[in-house]
C-alpha cells in the first residue's frame, strides 16, 4: 500500500466518516490536519530551530552593520521576497467560499455520476467567483463579466465546472483566446485601463470580430455589474454531454440559479464603488457567510437527445450561442449552498486550480471548439503559475477520494511515495496500482465513443456563421430599463475610444446588424448615422425569451439584503427596536449609521451604538435606506451629509423610508414621492410593502426622472 492510501484513511478517520460517505466536515479535517501544530509556541525557523529575537537583525555592535551570517534574517526575507505568485493571466481577481452540493432524486434518468445520483451525499465544494479584465487587486465592481467555477471534490474524483456569469462567449475558437484577451488587457504602451473595457483595442477587436456581438451585448448589459456576488446565474457556456449507466449519452447546457433572485448595480454606484469600496464583492460574500446567510444556487441542466443535436438554427457546439429555456427548460439536479469562508486567502482562493478538463464518469465533453482548447489550457497555465506539475497535492486542489498511480517526482513533490515499483505492469508490488475496467461498479472513465470522420482541416462549420440573431433575441427580451442600460452602457465606453473609424464600425457594422432601435439611439448619442439594415436580418427561432432578462428573477424572500438605517442625536429608540425586531425576522442585514462613530442618544436618553458613520458607509452599499423618526427634524434637516446620502440613495432608485414628520426634510430635498418613496409615523405600516419593494430591487419607474438630480 503506498502512501496516498494511508492519506486517505486518516482523512476518513479523523471526519469519523467512511470515504464513501465524504462531505464538507471531511474536508475541512483535511485542510485542518495540514496545519502546523498550534499547541508548541515556539517561533522558529524553517529548519525548527527556536528563535529567540525576532525584532533584531545580527549587527557588528549595536551601530554597526548587518552581518551576512545572520542566516534568521537571510531565511525570513528570502521567503518574502518570493511571497507573489503570478497572478492568473485572466480572472485574477476573485474571490472564494467553501460549501457543498446535494443531488435530488431521480437524476440517473440521464448520468451515473455519483455525486449527481446519491442525494444522501453532501458533496463539499469550493466556489471562486471573479472578474476576467482586473489584475488582483482591482476593483470589484468594474463593468466585466463575472467567472463561476465550482469544484466538486466527489467520490469518483474532482470536476471543476469553470463558468461564467453569461451563457455565452466572445468567441467561437480557442486560437482566438490570446488575441481576444489582449485586445481587452489594459494597453500595452500605458498599461490602462485597469478593470474595464472602455478603451480602443478592446473595441478595435470586438468590432472587426462579429462572432462577439452577442456576448459583447451581456457585457454592455446590466449582468455585468452585479449587485453582489449572491446574486448571480451561473452557466456552463458550452454544451457538454451526460452518460447514464447504459451508457447513453446526452447532450446538456449547465445552468445554476441564485435563490437571491438576479440584481445589479446601477453604473453610476458600480463606478463610485470601485473607488469607495473596491473590495464591496469579496466583503459581501465573506460577511453574508460570516452571519450564517448562505447564499444557494440550484444547479439544473438544459437536455437535448443525440437525436435532436441538429433541431436548432444554431449549432449546440458553438459557444456564442445559448438555447432559450422556451425551447428547452431547466431539469433541476440538485442545490448548492456556501457556507463557509476561507481559513487563508492564498492556501484557498488564490492557489486553487480550476480546469474544465477535470471530470467524472457520468459526464463527458462535447467538440465545442473552445472548450476543446480550454482542456490544454488551464493544467498549461497551472505550470508557470503554481510552479510544476504537482499541484493536485496542495490541499485545496486534492481529491477527497484516494489517488495513486506511478507519477513521480518534479518540483513541489509532497509525498514519499515507498516501494521500488513506479511502474506498470509490475511483479513486485503486486501490479499495484491497477485499473478499473468500465463494466465493474464505480467503474474508470471512459470517454464517450463517438463516432469521428472527418478530414484534417482548418475551417469554421458553416453552422456557426449567424452572429447577430440570438443578440437581438437577447436585447429583445430585455425589459425597457435593461434595454435602456445597454444604450447607455454602448455609449459610455465608445465615448471612451479614441478613434471614430473603431466608433463606426462598431455602430454601423455591428450595432446595426443587431437592431435598428438601439444601432440608433447609440449612433445618435454618438453623431454617427446609422445604415437600416433590418430587411437582411435573420431571425432567431422565438421573438423574445422572457428568461434572459434579470426581471425573470424576482426571490420570494429578502434574506440577506442590506438596508442603511439612518438615526441622529434624540431618535425614537422604540422605532429603532420595531425596525431591529423587523429585520431579525426577515434575516436582512441593516446598520445603524450615525453622523460620527459614537453612540447617540434616543429621546428617552436611551445610548444607541452605532454600526458605522453615515460619511463612511454610503449608500451605494445598500439596498434601501430607512430614516427614523425622532425629536430632532431641525438637526436632521441641517445635515448635509444625511441629505446627500437621502438623495444619492433617491437616485439610485432605492426603496426609501421616511419615519415621523419629515416634510420640511422633503421640501428641501426637492424629491418627488413616489410608489419607493414610503412615509409614515410607525414602521410596521410600511414593512410589507418595503419587503415588496426590496424583492423587485428598485424602484424602475423612477428612472425618467432622476436625470435632474445631481451625482
Ligand atoms: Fe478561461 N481561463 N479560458 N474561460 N476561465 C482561465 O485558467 C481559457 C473561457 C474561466 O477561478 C485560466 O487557472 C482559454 C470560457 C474562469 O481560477 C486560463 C479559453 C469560460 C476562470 C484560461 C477560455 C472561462 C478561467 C487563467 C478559450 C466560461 C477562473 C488561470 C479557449 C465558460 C477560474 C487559470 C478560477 C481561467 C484559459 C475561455 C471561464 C488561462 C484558453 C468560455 C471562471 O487557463
Amino acid at each position: 500500500m503506498n502512501d496516498n492510501t494511508k492519506n486517505t484513511e486518516t482523512k476518513s478517520a479523523l471526519a469519523g466518516q467512511t470515504p464513501d460517505k465524504c462531505n464538507t466536515t471531511e474536508k475541512t479535517a483535511q485542510l485542518d490536519q495540514v496545519r502546523t501544530d498550534a499547541t508548541n509556541e515556539a517561533l522558529t525557523t524553517n529548519q525548527g530551530v527556536k528563535i529567540s529575537d525576532n525584532q533584531n537583525s545580527l549587527k557588528a555592535g549595536v551601530r554597526g552593520s548587518t552581518l551576512l551570517e545572520d542566516f534568521i534574517l537571510r531565511e525570513k526575507i528570502t521567503h518574502f521576497d518570493h511571497e507573489r505568485i503570478p497572478e492568473r493571466i485572466v480572472h485574477a481577481r476573485g474571490v472564494g467560499a467553501h460549501g457543498y452540493f446535494q443531488a435530488y432524486e431521480g437524476n440517473e434518468r440521464f448520468t451515473k455520476a455519483g455525486f449527481l445520483t446519491d442525494p444522501t451525499i453532501q458533496t463539499p465544494i469550493f466556489v471562486r467567483c471573479s472578474t476576467v479584465q482586473g489584475p488582483r487587486g482591482s476593483a470589484d465592481t468594474v463593468r466585466d463579466i463575472r467567472g463561476f467555477a465550482i469544484k466538486f471534490y466527489t467520490q469518483e474524483g474532482n470536476f471543476d465546472l469553470v463558468g461564467n456569469n453569461a451563457p455565452v462567449f466572445f468567441i467561437q475558437d480557442g486560437i482566438k483566446f490570446p488575441d481576444f484577451v489582449h485586445a481587452v488587457k489594459p494597453e500595452p504602451h500605458t498599461e490602462v485601463p485597469t478593470g474595464g473595457s472602455a478603451h480602443d483595442t478592446f473595441w478595435d477587436f470586438v468590432s472587426l470580430v462579429p462572432e462577439s456581438a452577442h456576448a459583447v451585448m451581456w457585457a454592455m448589459s446590466d449582468r455585468a455589474i452585479p449587485r453582489n456576488l449572491r446574486s448571480i446565474q451561473g452557466f456552463g457556456v458550452h454544451t457538454f454531454r451526460l452518460i447514464d449507466a447504459h451508457e447513453k449519452a446526452r447532450f446538456v447546457k449547465f445552468h445554476w440559479t441564485p435563490k437571491q433572485g438576479v440584481h445589479a448595480l446601477v453604473w453610476d454606484e458600480a463606478q463610485k464603488l470601485a473607488g469607495k469600496d473596491p473590495d464591496f464583492h469579496r466583503r459581501d460574500l465573506y460577511e453574508a457567510i460570516e452571519q450564517g446567510i448562505y447564499p444557494e444556487w440550484e444547479l439544473g441542466v438544459q437536455i437535448i437527445e443525440e437525436e435532436d443535436e441538429m433541431s436548432f438554427d444554431f449549432d449546440l457546439l458553438d459557444p456564442t450561442k445559448l438555447i432559450p429555456e422556451e425551447l428547452v427548460p431547466i431539469t433541476p439536479l440538485g442545490k448548492f449552498v456556501l457556507n463557509r469562508n476561507v481559513d487563508n486567502f492564498f492556501a484557498e482562493t488564490e492557489q486553487i486550480a480550476f480546469c474544465p478538463g477535470h471530470i467524472v464518469p457520468g459526464i463527458d465533453f462535447s467538440n465545442d471548439p473552445l472548450l476543446q482548447a480550454r482542456l490544454f489550457s488551464y493544467t498549461d497555465t497551472q505550470l508557470s503559475r503554481l510552479g510544476g506539475p504537482n499541484f493536485h497535492q496542495i490541499p485545496i486542489n486534492k481529491p477527497v477520494c484516494p489517488f495513486h498511480n506511478h507519477q513521480r517526482d518534479a518540483m513541489h513533490q509532497s509525498e514519499i511515495h515507498k516501494g521500488q515499483a513506479s511502474y506498470q505492469p509490475n511483479s513486485i508490488d503486486n501490479n499495484w496500482p491497477i485499473e478499473v475496467p468500465v463494466a465493474t461498479q464505480n467503474g474508470g472513465f471512459e470517454s464517450y465513443q463517438e463516432r469521428v470522420d472527418g478530414h484534417k482541416i482548418r475551417q469554421r462549420s458553416e453552422s456557426f456563421s449567424d452572429h447577430f440573431s440570438q443578440a437581438r433575441l437577447y436585447y429583445q427580451s430585455l425589459a425597457p430599463h435593461e434595454q435602456k442600460h445597454v444604450v447607455d452602457a454602448y455609449t459610455f465606453e465608445l465615448s471612451k475610444v479614441k478613434r471614430q473609424h473603431i466608433r463606426e464600425r462598431e455602430v454601423q457594422s455591428i450595432l446595426a446588424n443587431i437592431d435598428t432601435d438601439l444601432a440608433q439611439q447609440v449612433g445618435k448619442n454618438l453623431g454617427i448615422k446609422v445604415p437600416d439594415l433590418a430587411e437582411n436580418f435573420k431571425h432567431a427561432m422565438i421573438e423574445k425569451s422572457e428568461r434572459l432578462s434579470m426581471q425573470a428573477f424576482i426571490p420570494e424572500d429578502i434574506k440577506g439584503r442590506k438596508i442603511a438605517v439612518l438615526i441622529h442625536d434624540n431618535v425614537n429608540a422604540e422605532s429603532v427596536r420595531t425596525i431591529q425586531n423587523w429585520v431579525m425576522k426577515e434575516k436582512v442585514i441593516a446598520h445603524l449609521l450615525t453622523p460620527m462613530p459614537a453612540p447617540v442618544k434616543g429621546m428617552r436618553d436611551e445610548e444607541i451604538t452605532s454600526d458605522g458613520m453615515q460619511k463612511a458607509e454610503p449608500s451605494i452599499a445598500y439596498d434601501a435606506v430607512i430614516i427614523v423618526d425622532g425629536d430632532n427634524s431641525n438637526m436632521v434637516s441641517a445635515d448635509g451629509v444625511t441629505k446627500h446620502y437621502l438623495l444619492e440613495a433617491y437616485k439610485h432608485l432605492k426603496p426609501m423610508v421616511f419615519l415621523g414628520d419629515k416634510s420640511a426634510l422633503l421640501d428641501q430635498l426637492e424629491l418627488s414621492p413616489d410608489e419607493g418613496t414610503l412615509i409614515q409615523d410607525d414602521f410596521r405600516h410600511v414593512a410589507e410593502k418595503l419587503k415588496h419593494l426590496l424583492r423587485h430591487h428598485r424602484i424602475w419607474s423612477r428612472e425618467a426622472l432622476i436625470e435632474a438630480i445631481p451625482a
